[in-house]
């Protein structure tokens, strides 16, 4: 019988020895399999196929660093904010992001990397992050605009991934959706009051809203001919819409909100196709996207730097709860002896 991944196989093997571990290769294989046919969950210590554990440490790794990047843009305007209490809100808001970022990185934790690992491939410049966050976020109205628009984007790409197969990630996605609710919300909040302003405030909220469309409708990922992942994530049931269809379906949502807001959307083309049922968005610049991609967007250089200085800033907390901890063992050690 033959080994299927390897993922069982110590270095030397007798030949009984391969033979047992070909056969929990095979019977961790069927078990995913009915696992997928039945649409339930594999859990961190459930054989899984070495490509499928690969790509989910890749999709959850990315997520929880788009989550700390994501802090960066709003954190900007805390100490800016026009009131107390806005003040306090947006703090709230950073503050749940970091926690995104923490259950997302225990989740990809389950599949056996490290979070020190993770964060040094951040701050190597080695890991992606969301494109969206290599934007600027120039006036306060932005506030209201990355809320409603990219938490919005966020929540409608999450959404479904509660849904998805590996089990820590789906519980996470639980949770990090009821606070993108609340994000959303407040950034719908913030956009409502300026457009019902004084016309500057009305514009500056338009103006906002023009530059964060396009960029957040990039979110999705590139178009689904040119989406390498979508096919295996999907037969994985980790995404279960491609990226298409989730764009399309927030350009649904945001048609019907705008219109609340009183503003507009920054492109002529959006419409519902009959035949398909679906909407329709002007073209995106996915030259534009590449570049970001590739670590030359507008603020790609500034929010790494930054998230390098916020990692050599917080060594000291990082030494001291280590040094904690290994007080704590010998305690017990010599509780025990
Ligand atoms: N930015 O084959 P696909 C948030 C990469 S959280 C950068 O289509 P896939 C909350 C992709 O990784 C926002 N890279 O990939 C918040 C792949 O590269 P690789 C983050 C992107 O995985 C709000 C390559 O392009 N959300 O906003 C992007 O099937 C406010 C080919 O793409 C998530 O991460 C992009 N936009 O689909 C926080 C959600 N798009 O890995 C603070 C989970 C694609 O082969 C403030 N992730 N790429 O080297 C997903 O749903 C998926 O990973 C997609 C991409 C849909 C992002």
């Amino acid at each position: 019988m033959a080994v299927q991944n390897l993922q069982s196989v110590p270095a030397e093997l007798s030949p009984e020895e391969l033979e047992a571990a070909a056969q929990r290769d095979a019977d961790g294989q069927a078990n995913f399999d009915r696992v997928m046919a039945e649409d339930s969950r594999i859990e961190p210590r459930d054989w899984m196929p070495a490509d499928y554990r690969k790509s989910l440490l890749r999709q959850i790794s990315q997520h929880a660093h788009s989550e700390i990047i994501g802090m960066q843009p709003e954190a900007n305007w805390i100490s800016r904010a026009p009131s107390l209490k806005r003040k306090a809100i947006l703090m709230a808001k950073v503050q749940d992001e970091a926690g995104h970022g923490l259950y997302l990185y225990s989740a990809a934790e389950t599949l056996g990397q490290s979070r020190d690992e993770m964060m040094d491939a951040l701050i190597a410049g080695k890991a992606r992050y969301s494109s969206i966050f290599n934007y600027p976020a120039r006036t306060w109205a932005d506030m209201g605009a990355i809320g409603w628009l990219v938490d919005g984007a966020a929540i409608c790409n999450q959404v479904p991934l509660c849904r998805a197969s590996y089990g820590p990630y789906g519980r996470a996605m639980v949770r990090v959706c009821k606070e993108e609710s609340f994000h959303q919300r407040q950034g719908f909040e913030i956009l409502l009051e300026l457009a019902n302003g004084t016309a500057e405030q009305k514009q500056m909220a338009q103006d906002a809203v023009n530059r964060w469309y396009a960029p957040a409708l990039m979110m999705f990922g590139p178009p689904d001919d040119d989406s390498p992942n979508s096919r295996e994530s999907m037969a994985w049931n980790i995404k279960r819409f491609s990226n298409d269809e989730l764009r399309s379906r927030f350009v649904g949502m945001m048609v019907e909100q705008v219109r609340v807001l009183g503003l507009t959307l920054p492109d002529s083309e959006i419409r519902f196709n009959e035949d398909t049922k679906k909407w329709e968005h002007g073209p995106l610049d996915w030259n534009e996207f590449k570049e970001v991609l590739a670590g030359r967007g507008p603020c790609n250089a500034q929010r790494l730097e930054r998230r390098r200085e916020a990692h050599d800033d917080g060594a000291w907390v990082r030494e001291s709860a280590a040094a904690y901890a290994a007080k704590q063992v010998n305690k017990q050690k010599e509780y025990a002896a």
